[in-house]
């Protein structure tokens, strides 16, 4: 483990490090690297091995008449992409990728990679995204793509330390249910013994159900499964969303709740991977609040003056929206929709049902979160059901928590996914996601 003194065949007693950990104390010393062998440069009698480990880069350095007859000979058959130990000295050597090289005593082969690669780690050849993705592991040994994802990590921490200071409980609700709670698209249906059964959209039912179990605040991060007909470059089949659910609140507050995630977000992932977004060449600049809410009105106003009309009471299509990003290009809210643009749950304006209580988050024309107050009356919320097209025999235990003692209510689903793509300018919402799922994408 690191930085514990590991005994190596009773012999030596070295200090394992990461790459990027080396520095000038160590010099003259005896270290410890578990890697891969990112590059090797064969001179004859000297060979340079870059060994990679997932801090960083060092240099080997194997000079024939300076180290080991058996160290030698190992090095010399040595493939790219093997997985290697190595115990060396540490020298300064300006020459070397970080200033440093490891002139071995110990050069052992764990694993012997196959050659040759199928995907070049060492980028020396670009490979498309599909090829990348088929061999993802391999394209995952990239420096620059494990930052997106050490960034990912860094994303939801922060989103969790903050919602657990906002006094959120985090929760996991069922991911295979028998009803969909998103208009718009489709279920996947699943085989579950002699019933129907879907993967979830949405933890929406549940989160609200929640509400009347009296918890008053939950937040759940986890999978939602979209049957979306188009593959484009921010849809997933799967994806994962952040979600929240609070009551005694409306849908200022919880607006007000994900601005300052957003904010705290960019704050935490500054402050705390600065190395990666180095790596990427990313300057992050921390989003000011609060957000511009503007309404789905002015939102129609603009897209039409740019030549772009959307019959009102419609969706604002992905033209009108990159037409209106042209003047909001950071984020923003779109709230006040029309009542029949959003999912049945959303609470009506008392005076204007026509217009519901609810917004979408974007970033320049991607929308990154939607939320609402939601309807926290029963017979309301089952006309809205019906005129929704429904029928509430499939919302069984929904609607029954509505009769006991509801609370008013508020919450939004934001995609992590196209939270990560909006921050890191990812131009495919894949990038940033392990094993995406998408139309044409089942494995890995
Ligand atoms: P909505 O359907 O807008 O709202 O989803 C919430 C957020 O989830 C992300 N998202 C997706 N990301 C990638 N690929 C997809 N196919 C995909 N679908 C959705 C988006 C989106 O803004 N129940 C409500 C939320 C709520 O009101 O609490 C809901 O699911 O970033």
């Amino acid at each position: 483990m690191r930085n514990k003194k590991d005994k190596d065949d009773g012999m030596l007693e070295v200090i394992r490090k990461y790459t990027a950990e080396i520095g000038d104390s160590d010099i003259g010393k005896t270290v410890k690297l578990y890697g891969w062998v990112h590059e090797i440069r064969d001179h004859g009698g000297i060979v340079f091995v870059i060994l990679r480990d997932r801090e960083g880069f060092i240099q080997v350095t194997v000079p024939r008449k300076k180290v080991d007859t058996d160290v030698f000979k190992t090095v010399k058959k040595v493939h790219r992409e093997s997985v290697i130990e190595v115990i060396g000295t540490v020298k300064a050597e300006p020459k070397a990728p970080g200033g440093y090289e490891i002139v071995p005593q110990k050069f052992v082969i764990l694993n012997e990679a196959d050659a040759p690669l199928p995907l070049d780690v060492a980028e020396k050849v670009p490979a498309e995204l599909d090829t990348r993705l088929d061999h993802r592991y391999l394209d995952l040994r990239k420096p620059k793509i494990q930052a997106i994802f050490r960034i990912r990590h860094c994303v939801l921490k922060s989103v969790r330390e903050f919602l657990c200071e906002e006094g959120f409980i985090e929760v996991n609700t069922p991911k295979i249910v028998s009803t969909a709670t998103e208009g718009g698209t489709e279920l996947f249906p699943i085989s579950y013994f002699e019933k129907e059964a879907f993967l979830n959209q949405s933890p929406q039912l549940y989160k609200q159900v929640l509400m009347a179990a009296g918890l008053e605040r939950v937040f759940e991060i986890g999978p939602i499964f979209r049957a979306e007909e188009h593959n484009t470059v921010r849809h997933l089949n799967e994806a994962v969303s952040i979600d929240i659910e609070a009551s005694f609140i409306d849908h200022e507050g919880v607006m007000n709740i994900l601005e300052r995630l957003i904010k705290r977000v960019y704050e935490d992932v500054s402050e705390s991977c600065s190395r990666y977004l180095k790596w990427l060449g990313i300057e992050l600049e921390t989003p000011k609040i609060p957000f511009k809410r503007l309404s789905y009105d002015e939102a129609l106003n603009i897209a039409e003056r740019k030549g772009e009309s959307i019959p009102w009471g419609e969706d604002i299509s992905t033209p009108a929206l990159k037409l209106i990003s042209e003047d909001m290009p950071e984020f923003y809210f779109i709230v006040d929709w029309p009542t029949k643009s959003k999912p049945f749950y959303a609470m009506p304006y008392k005076d204007k049902p026509e217009i519901c209580k609810s917004f979408d988050l974007m970033k320049g024309y991607i929308e990154l979160a939607s939320g609402a107050q939601r309807i926290h009356v029963y017979n309301l919320l089952v006309k809205r059901i019906e005129e929704c097209g429904m029928s509430i025999d499939s919302f069984g235990f929904y609607i029954e928590s509505f009769r006991y003692g509801m609370p008013p209510h508020a919450g939004w689903g934001l995609g992590a996914d196209r939270l990560l793509m909006a921050m890191l300018n990812l131009k495919n919402i894949r990038e940033g996601v392990l094993f995406p799922r998408d139309r044409n994408r089942l494995v890995p």
